[in-house]
């Protein structure tokens, strides 16, 4: 039996985030689906009283430990680090642990809601994404990842020497950016992200945590 739940569903980036961090603190996770598969469904049991006990927000993901239940993806990496991992999210040199705190916080505020909203959100859930609006995010976004190119001249991760809880929530992020049309375009040519992505892609938290992609069902049939 796995030690850790986390509800959710295996698309969503911060789902996903969550999972990495189970996985780079070596703590042994089940995936729990909400919903049957349509985003009704998905919407549905986000608002329904049990999920709303778990995370008064109504949002995945959430992690239960026991009767212990933690929601925030970051709250939740922070948990399994501390709790299973021996700290290994958080770097220990206290500069870089604010450092990391910073890209965390900006991750959350700017980088991840504005890519959400302005591109991925309409790209995926609607029939007939407005492309004209689409277009006028790029410049935005573009900008968001030149920062993070910045931010990440001579170094490997975003804060510390290691992968901690920044790098965690953008990877997701970009996985799901680069996979939908005319997303790679807007970093592939930035070099220190690219140098960050062939390394944090390459874990075994990313690789198995790969949402299923459709036609996977029938393919494993
Ligand atoms: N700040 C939250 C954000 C969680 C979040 O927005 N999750 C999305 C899925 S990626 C969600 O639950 N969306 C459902 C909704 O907006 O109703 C965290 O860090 O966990």
């Amino acid at each position: 039996m796995s030690q850790v739940v986390i509800h959710g569903v295996p698309q969503s980036t911060y789902v996903r985030s969550a999972r990495m961090s189970c996985v780079e603190a070596g703590v042994e996770h089940e995936l729990r689906v909400l919903g049957e598969g349509s985003v009704e469904s998905v919407l549905a049991e986000l608002r329904s009283d049990a999920h709303r006990e778990r995370h008064p927000f109504a949002r995945m993901p959430v992690l239960q430990d026991g009767d212990r239940v933690v929601f925030e993806t970051s709250a939740i990496s922070r948990y399994v680090s501390d709790a299973y991992g021996k700290g290994c999210l958080v770097p220990s040199d206290p500069r870089e642990a604010i450092r990391m705190e910073q890209w965390v916080s900006a991750a959350n505020c700017y980088v991840i809601p504005d890519t959400a909203q302005k591109f991925l959100f309409p790209l995926v859930f609607r029939e007939n994404p407005d492309m004209a609006a689409i277009e006028e995010a790029k410049p935005l976004l573009r900008a968001h990842y030149e920062t993070l190119d910045k931010a990440l001249e001579g170094r490997t991760v975003f804060a510390g020497d290691s992968v901690s809880i920044a790098d965690i929530l953008l990877a997701p992020l970009l996985a799901t950016v680069g996979s939908l049309p005319g997303g790679m375009p807007l970093f592939e040519d930035l070099h220190n992200l690219g140098r960050w992505w062939e390394n944090i892609s390459a874990r075994p938290s990313f690789l198995e945590t790969a949402p299923p992609m459709p036609g996977d069902e029938a393919a494993a049939e």
